[in-house]
């Protein structure tokens, strides 16, 4: 049940550039960067960010995907809480000194994403980790925050926050609902 929409397509352009120039003031620039999207909307929102640092800075940083599959998962089952499991990856830049930026769409208990920070550390050993979300809706399970938010959602653990992107589901849109 829809209870509000928080972003609209224009709104979640808008966080995007400030995130892209966020990114852009706090690395000094591009060098380094390497921008993994966690799918699927990870991927989508780590190609719009790529985009938008190349119209601002004229370079093209590249990007990577991991799949992260959580068994956890999901509205069903609510009490399964195993581990996120690394599912095939495609970075193929060497990670090495690099700054791996992780961008998902929300961020919750922080699972997925040590699992990430995991699949990462497997693949090379990078100088940073960083973490770009859409959303941080909160009810953090492990010591893990994101660099760069969109928008901060607090929620309860009752409510869910649908994210809709153009790439994937033909409209952007951020709202939140009622289970
Ligand atoms: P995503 O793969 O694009 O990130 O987790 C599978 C999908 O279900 C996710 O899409 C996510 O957007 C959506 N989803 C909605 N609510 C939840 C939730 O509470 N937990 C998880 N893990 N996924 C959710
Ligand atoms: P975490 O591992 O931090 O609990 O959850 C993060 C992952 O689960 C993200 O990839 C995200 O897609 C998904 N997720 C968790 N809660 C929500 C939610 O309320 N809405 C959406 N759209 N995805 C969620
Ligand atoms: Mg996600």
């Amino acid at each position: 049940q829809l209870k509000a929409q928080i972003l609209d397509q224009a709104a979640i352009g808008r966080a995007l550039t400030r995130i892209a120039h966020e990114i852009l003031e706090k690395r000094k620039g591009t060098e380094g960067i390497i921008l993994v999207g966690i799918k699927t909307r990870g991927v989508p929102l780590a190609k719009r960010l790529a985009k938008k640092i190349e119209e601002i800075e004229g370079v093209t940083v590249p990007i990577g995907e991991l799949d992260i599959t959580l068994y956890r998962d999901d509205l069903t089952k609510k009490d399964n809480r195993e581990e996120p499991e690394l599912k095939e990856t495609n970075i193929t830049d060497e990670l090495k000194n690099k700054t791996v930026i992780l961008v998902d769409d929300v961020l919750y208990t922080g699972r997925t994403v040590r699992a990430a920070m995991d699949a990462i550390m497997d693949v090379g050993r990078p100088a940073t980790i960083q973490l770009a979300v859409l959303v941080d809706r909160g009810h953090r399970e492990l010591p893990i925050r994101a660099d760069y938010v969109g928008k901060n959602i607090p929620t309860s653990q009752e409510e869910v926050i649908v994210v809709k992107l153009e790439e994937i589901d033909q409209k952007d849109d951020v709202s939140i609902y009622e289970k």
